[in-house]
């Protein structure tokens, strides 16, 4: 069995939240990121963004050394970034401890310097991380509009994370989310969105049900 390289990865969209911890060890297919001939690990995730804007990504990551300090991440198939260099923390030979506690394990620049922004539409992304070289940690990727926020921690400073009934993601559960899952009462299939507040499928009495459990929230 192969040991994934890039591992515990946990993403946290600010207009969306998709949270999971994935192990992968399959390499990616071809597409924008030229593959490494060694395959280091890859994640493949999806993001949905319910805003078209330029979104910045910040990667929580350590590196083993200073000879290995990147990973490829590519959106949607066509665009690649080479994430870190010289800038990424390395941690020590042996230690469980990789990430530091403040700022300094999030990285937004390419190795080449450049700043990680790229223009979202809305809807869902597929979002690719592929790792280029051996022991460098990805612990979690932030995806957000917030050009001005700056991740410490684990990142939630950044991050908003927002409950099923809250249709809208507006941070209250109220008239305007009731008036959206009224628009999708009785429906089923892929157009429902986040109408269908337990996940069911369907939408119906049972999400009004959690809707107006929350209402006010
Ligand atoms: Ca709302
Ligand atoms: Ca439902």
């Amino acid at each position: 069995m192969n040991i994934p390289r890039i591992k515990h990865i946990l993403v946290a969209v600010v207009v969306a939240v998709a949270s999971t911890t994935v192990y992968v060890s399959t390499p990616a297919s071809a597409a924008a990121c030229t593959v490494p001939g060694t395959d280091y690990g890859t994640v493949t995730m999806t993001a949905t963004v319910t805003t078209a804007a330029t979104y910045r990504i910040w990667t929580r990551m350590a590196a083993p050394s200073s000879s290995a300090n990147t990973y490829l991440l590519e959106i949607d198939g066509n665009t690649c970034f080479t994430v870190g260099g010289s800038t990424v923390p390395t941690y020590s030979s042996g230690s469980t401890t990789r990430f530091q506690s403040g700022t300094t394990n999030w990285i937004s620049k390419t190795s080449g310097g450049a700043t990680i922004d790229t223009a979202l539409t809305s809807g869902s992304h597929t979002i690719k991380l592929i790792g280029n070289a051996a022991d460098v940690v990805v612990d979690r990727v932030l995806i957000t509009a917030d050009t001005t926020c700056v991740p410490t921690g684990v990142g939630d400073n950044c991050a908003s994370v927002y409950i099923a009934a809250d249709i809208d993601q507006n941070s209250k559960v109220d008239f305007l989310d009731l008036s959206r899952l009224a628009s999708k009462y009785n429906q089923s299939g892929g157009s429902i969105g986040r109408s269908d507040i337990n996940s069911d499928g369907t939408v119906n009495f049972l999400d009004y049900s959690v809707l107006a459990s929350k209402y006010g929230q």
